[in-house]
């Protein structure tokens, strides 16, 4: 039998760290499309995060990206989002956008190049310095489309530099999360395709590089919730960014296209010491949801984790291990699945009447009027969006 009132315990004190990027215009290489209200600044997605904490009392942290997130004084924004209620997560280094890094950023053949992209690297740090932030989040597009085009091993060489420049210039108490993608924008070989790499990276630099799952970053089929378990008995799990796909690296709210497999996931971080906070796992959102509104968008991704947390951490532990044990594979597999196919709605309406939330968050949103404020009041300026 599992002690409701510990499940419930764990997932007030859940953390969820959304994305601002998620608050921004996005879209397909095809079409981004602009809705009315989305912020303007960093400081307006910071006011639309706040709505997301207040609707749903788990999603305090937001993460940054850099230069997309680029203020003049980080020190402002950081206490702009204490005095939401909030505070600052990951900072997402960008070493993706720009002309020079056509052939690579830190493993571009040309010195120049990788100077450059390995100062934008340290000035992540320096922003983390002003903004408080634990994690430092590196993703690099690097990689190959031709076979020959340059040497695979030299440019592992190369990442290895930089990433060891990068990780000493870390100050006490930050980390580094590397995290890994099969492909694009590189279509023959990415420099950090998979998470073997990522790890042995930072098996090699040290306890505060750990690795970072992107759920939409595996070549179909790929067993997620192995690589997790794995990471995690090896305390190199950092975080997840955590979003949903049907076919390529979609981008789309988590727990949309398979609610089963981040059951799947969250059951081993739930058996593995991954709800501790001491294991210091991120649980943050990295989606870019096209035509849904933005908010309510990052509010039903919300609650989707909770509510695979709660399934996960209704597993009857006691009763599958005994299965284990014993072999039986029919019982420890039913085990699971009546975890699963429990309807943990009315659970976690009650958790959050006990916080003095709204039982129902999208409710509760829309009963702000938040929607239809920043529609009238957001006119003129640019809007942000995903690359902007
Ligand atoms: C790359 O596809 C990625 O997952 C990285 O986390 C980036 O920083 C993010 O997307 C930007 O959307
Ligand atoms: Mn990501």
């Amino acid at each position: 039998m599992t002690d409701v009132s510990a499940v419930k315990a764990a997932l007030k004190s859940q953390r969820i760290e959304t994305p601002s990027w998620g608050y921004g215009n996005s879209g397909t290489r095809f079409k981004v499309f602009a809705q009315p209200g989305v912020p303007r600044d960093p400081f307006e997605k910071l006011a639309d995060a706040a709505q997301v904490h207040a609707a749903t009392g788990v999603a305090p942290v937001v993460s940054l990206h850099i230069p997309w997130d680029r203020v003049e004084d980080y020190g402002k924004l950081a206490e702009h989002a204490g005095g939401l209620g909030l505070r600052l997560g990951a900072i997402n280094s960008n070493v993706f956008q720009d002309d020079d890094y056509k052939l690579g950023s830190v493993t571009n053949p040309d010195p120049k190049v990788r100077r450059k992209a390995i100062d934008h690297l340290l000035d992540c740090v320096d922003i983390m310095d002003a903004t408080g932030s634990r994690d430092l989040k590196l993703w690099f597009s690097d990689g190959t489309n031709y076979p020959g085009q340059d040497d695979v091993v030299a440019r592992q060489d190369r990442l290895s530099e930089a990433l060891s420049e990068v990780y000493a210039r870390l100050g006490t108490g930050q980390r580094m999360l590397l995290e890994y993608k099969l492909f694009e924008p590189a279509f023959y070989t990415m420099d950090v395709p998979d998470w073997g790499t990522a790890y042995a990276h930072c098996v090699k630099l040290g306890e505060r590089a750990q690795v970072v799952v992107d759920t939409g970053h595996h070549a179909p089929g790929t067993n997620i919730e192995f690589i997790v378990a794995f990471l995690l008995r090896e305390r190199k799990l950092g975080g997840f960014d955590f979003n949903s796909r049907f076919y390529a690296d979609d981008d789309l709210m988590v727990g949309s296209a398979d609610p089963f497999q981040l059951f799947r996931i969250l059951h081993e971080v739930a058996k593995n010491g991954g709800f501790d906070e001491a294991t210091g796992v991120a649980f943050m959102l990295d989606q870019c949801h096209n035509i849904e509104a933005k908010i309510p968008a990052i509010i039903r991704s919300v609650m989707n984790v909770q509510e695979a947390t709660a399934k996960a951490l209704l597993v009857d532990r006691a009763a599958l291990s005994a299965a284990q044990r014993t072999g039986n594979v029919l019982d420890a597999n039913a085990v699971l699945m009546d975890a699963y196919n429990t309807d943990v709605r009315p659970l976690l309406a009650e958790v959050r009447a006990e916080q003095g939330l709204n039982p129902d968050p999208i409710a509760a949103y829309r009963a702000t009027g938040w929607a239809e404020r920043i529609v009238a009041e957001r006119v003129g300026g640019e809007q942000a969006g995903w690359g902007a």
